[in-house]
């Protein structure tokens, strides 16, 4: 036990009226909502990066958290991880996430690297065998290291995408043998600087067979989770190739890649690609392709890529509405990559983050449920379409060509009449439940 979170007891569920700051007000893991435990609906996680290597700087200021575990011997990595499993114990936290990079010292080669690699999957493994929380997933940071710079799969150098490649491989592995749910690719250098030295057809085509060694990969392996491709418009890029929902699907289309690879949203990715994050999840959904979610939130007014916590329920709750609605996660869960802010420099800052936003996505998810059950509003979507289940209707998505259209209308003869969209009444739907 390292002396860490000395002091801090285990948070547990307390109720709506309890003042106790480490208590748990609406996340009751064991509440059924919907013929289902919340903790398996919700699968929240912990990232490594943000809760444990993040040091606190800002583009105008470098390291403000002084934790014990900084620095690259594997001694460190190794008390990192102790202190990990620690709050992922005072949270009963179901899951956790990493990267490589968050969790190993970078070594002098990449034979070292590795070696270090496998070595804290090996320590995190014993780990895990004494704690309740498990993996939902793992991924490789291809994007901290200056070799990085220019792209990683996308690089003009077809070393780096070997690299890259290589570097992927170990990360699955390492993702097989802790028995993760899923393996994230997350793009944050597969994009351009300036078009100017860009060539975007040979970047577009090497991301595809990237993609494609990955899934080959993991057939080969036997790894039975789901590939999650993570979408950001930009940022560290100026432009990023998986820019939302949309662009990545059809990039997805193009490698004959949708059967085999699921999303992972993120709040603040969606607010930066000018979306809401329900308008992500419920394309995701209508695509096949909702694997999870990245749950944090932006500052509205910097328009970048803050990383916090959430905080909003009506938010969440439109959020969790088309999760619910697409029928839960499977091998998904709500990972919070959220970073608590520099000048919360405790300890307790950084339990009392996961603990709020914990109740603030049980709160969001029982409401969504609530609506769910309710059915108000998925009848008056129904309703509004319902002139489609009509013959008619049936058959201008089947057989009727133009001719056919237009005889109707001069036979029959139609003469649309415009109806409410009630956007305020299913507003005011809403509001009975948030
Ligand atoms: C950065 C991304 C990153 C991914 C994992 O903006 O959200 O944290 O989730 O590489
Ligand atoms: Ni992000
Ligand atoms: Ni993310």
């Amino acid at each position: 036990m390292s002396d860490f979170f000395k002091n801090i007891p285990a948070v547990t569920y307390e109720g709506p009226d309890s003042t106790n700051d480490y208590a748990f007000r609406h996340y009751n893991p064991d509440e059924m909502v919907g013929g289902k435990r919340l903790e398996d609906h919700l699968r929240f996680a912990v990232a490594w990066w943000h809760s444990f290597a993040w040091p606190g700087g800002d583009p105008f200021g470098g390291q403000t958290f002084d934790r014990p575990w900084f620095g690259d011997t594997m001694d460190l990595a190794r008390l990192k991880a102790d202190v990990a499993f620690e709050l992922f114990a005072i949270l009963g936290q179901p899951f956790f996430c990493f990267h490589d990079f968050d969790i190993r010292p970078e070594g002098a080669d990449f034979a070292e690297s590795t070696r270090n690699l496998e070595e804290i999957v090996d320590y995190i493994g014993g780990k895990m065998e004494g704690a309740k929380t498990k993996l939902l997933w793992g991924t490789a940071n291809l994007f901290t290291h200056r070799r990085f710079m220019s792209g990683a799969a996308t690089n003009p150098d077809p070393d780096v995408f070997a690299y890259s490649a290589a570097t992927v491989k170990t990360c699955m592995d390492a993702t097989l043998k802790l028995g993760g749910e899923n393996y994230v690719l997350w793009g944050g250098r597969e994009g351009y600087e300036t078009l100017l030295n860009t060539d975007l057809k040979r970047e577009r085509d090497q991301a595809g067979r990237f993609l494609q060694m990955v899934v080959d990969y993991k057939h080969k392996i036997g790894f039975t989770g789901t590939i999650l491709v993570e979408p950001k418009p930009q940022e560290p890029s100026k432009h990023q190739y998986d820019y939302d929902v949309a662009t990545v699907y059809g990039f997805l289309k193009d490698y004959g890649l949708e059967n085999e690879v699921k999303m992972n949203i993120e709040q603040g990715h969606a607010i930066l690609a000018g979306h809401s994050f329900e308008h992500e999840l419920a394309l995701a959904a209508s695509l096949g392709i909702l694997g999870s979610i990245d749950m944090n939130r932006n500052d509205y007014q910097s328009g970048w890529d803050t990383d916090q916590f959430p905080n909003s329920v009506p938010e969440v709750a439109l959020a969790y509405y088309e999760v619910l609605k697409a029928g839960g996660f499977t091998t998904g869960g709500t990972n919070f990559d959220a970073k608590i802010r520099r000048q919360s420099l405790d300890p307790a800052d950084l339990v009392l983050a996961h603990v709020g936003a914990m109740d603030v996505c049980a709160r969001g998810l029982k409401a969504a449920a609530a609506m769910l059950e309710d059915g108000a509003l998925e009848a008056a979507r129904a309703e509004r379409y319902s002139g489609w289940d009509s013959a008619g209707g049936k058959a201008l998505l089947t057989s009727a060509t133009l001719d056919d259209c237009f005889d109707r209308v001069i036979q029959d003869p139609i003469n649309p009449e415009p109806r409410s969209g009630q956007q305020e009444r299913l507003e005011n739907l809403v509001n009975r439940y948030v």
